[in-house]
């Protein structure tokens, strides 16, 4: 019977679609994605007058059995940006340009105040608070991903616990 033949395919087709759909609601779970990848709170502090660089943050959450790494990212919203981490020396906190971050295999990396960061280097302009900053985030296995990061206050600081951020360190 074609037509039989024709209506299974049509529910078919729907279940199908049902499926996808499904899983495409639970990866927008994540604000963004890389391929398996899952990109979430991202955010910059706001600018004051003459402050020349910011710094960004985010988690990366990598849900698969193989590791992956942020190799760079690129922003017209600065000149130059790197990935750094901050070392402490001597007692005195220092950043590092780092050449990629590691994303372990069912775990995740964390850019937070006081380690890994996006380094905005001459910001092009200011970070306004309510804005969003467009970044494109290169991964080794998952690609290029364009993602936005939130401005905040320049005086946010999540789950503070003293830490001043950038303000008294040297690049
Ligand atoms: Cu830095």
């Amino acid at each position: 019977m074609t037509i039989g033949h024709t209506l299974s395919t049509l529910a078919r087709l729907v279940a199908a679609m049902t499926l996808s759909t499904a899983a495409l609601t639970l990866a927008h779970a994540a604000d963004f994605t890389a391929g398996p990848l899952e990109i979430n709170d991202l955010w910059v502090r706001g600018s004051v007058p003459g402050q020349t660089n910011g710094a960004g943050y985010l988690q990366i959450n990598n849900p698969t059995g193989a590791s992956d790494r942020l190799l760079s990212a690129q922003s017209e919203a600065s000149t130059r940006l790197e990935l750094h981490s901050v070392l402490t020396e001597n007692g005195v906190a220092k950043m590092r340009q780092v050449l990629g971050i590691d994303i372990p295999a069912k775990g995740s990396a964390k850019l937070a105040p006081g380690g890994f960061h996006l380094m905005f280097l001459q910001l092009t302009g200011p970070f306004k608070q309510g804005d969003s900053i467009p970044v494109v985030l290169k991964f080794e296995k998952a690609g290029e991903v364009r993602v936005n990061f939130t401005v905040k206050p320049s005086t946010y600081n999540p789950g503070s616990t003293g830490e001043q951020g950038h303000g008294g360190m040297k690049h």
